[in-house]
């Protein structure tokens, strides 16, 4: 069966062995094995029950990024805490691509209030033997124009952090977190973690390589989105996060592309599509 619907999630299997998971909680893609090997991260404390967003996986943040005064939502809007419609298996050729759809109307009411406009979103799976592809479609059903962030808060999972880099990223202005905000041009070749990182690159070429530090790369080519995060905890901040193991910092990174720095507007009756695709090199 190349999809399966089992436990509120639905399991796609390529004809070459890879397989992936997505949760319908939040649609979080949750596993994604190619050539043998998991290469996306879950914290072992992950919460499953849907009280919380999954920690790790590839979480949707929609349609606000982090928080902002514009948009009383919470961090990351509410896209990854919902339960999205399974609308079925698209193709099985030499890809096995499955929709996801989530509509206003399944929002809470307090969720409703905070973002009142129709919207619809539609989200697309594809696995193949060596590539993960997932795509965000924003569909505006209101008469007026909406803005919105999004972002696929992608976690990969890797042997030792310290021993990762990511390479696109030079020349790109950043805004530092960790340093409140403060923006820096990044200068390096090879962008490497060796204590908290928390940065939001802006106007970054569509293709990255993560260099995961065993031999293996993943590459990441993003369509429509202007910017990428790259976020590791470290110390401090995994042992503040009641969902993430204090010891699990070494084993991942985001590399998370998404449309955040600006707010991209929709007039209504438009959409608006963006995504990425992962690939093991
Ligand atoms: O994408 C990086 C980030 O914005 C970090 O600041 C950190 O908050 C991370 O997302 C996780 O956010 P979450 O709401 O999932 O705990």
């Amino acid at each position: 069966m190349p999809a399966q619907e089992i436990n509120k999630s639905v399991v796609l299997t390529h004809p070459s062995g890879a397989t992936a998971n997505v949760a319908l909680y939040g649609a979080t893609v949750t596993s994604w094995v190619a050539e043998g090997e998991e290469r996306i991260f879950v914290s072992k404390k992950a919460i499953r029950d849907g009280s919380k967003a999954i920690r790790g996986g590839i979480p949707i943040v929609f349609p606000v990024f982090g928080t902002s005064e514009k948009v009383k939502l919470p961090q990351h809007g509410f896209a990854r805490n919902n339960i999205w419609e399974y609308v079925g298996l698209i193709t099985d050729n030499d890809e096995v691509v499955v929709r996801f759809a989530l509509k206003d109307t399944q929002l809470t009411q307090q969720q409703r209030n905070s973002w009142p406009f129709s919207f619809r979103l539609s989200y697309t799976v594809a696995l193949s033997e060596k590539s993960l592809k997932t795509t965000l479609v924003v569909k505006n059903e209101d008469i007026d124009t909406f803005e919105f962030n999004t972002l696929l808060h992608t976690y990969l999972l890797v042997p030792d952090v310290e021993k990762v880099s990511v390479k696109g990223l030079e020349s790109c202005h950043y805004l530092d977190k960790v340093k409140g905000g403060e923006k820096f041009l990044e200068s390096n070749d090879l962008v490497t973690i060796g204590s908290e990182v928390d940065r939001v690159y802006c106007n970054v070429p569509d293709h990255l390589s993560v260099n995961i530090g065993n031999g293996s790369v993943i590459d990441i080519t993003k369509s429509n989105l202007r910017d990428t995060v790259v976020w590791n905890p470290w110390v401090e901040k995994a042992q503040a996060l009641a969902d993430f193991g204090d010891d699990e910092y070494p084993n991942m990174i985001c590399v998370e592309a998404g449309s955040v720095a600006e707010w991209v507007k929709l007039a209504g009756g438009q959409s608006w599509t963006g995504g990425q695709v992962l690939t093991v090199v």
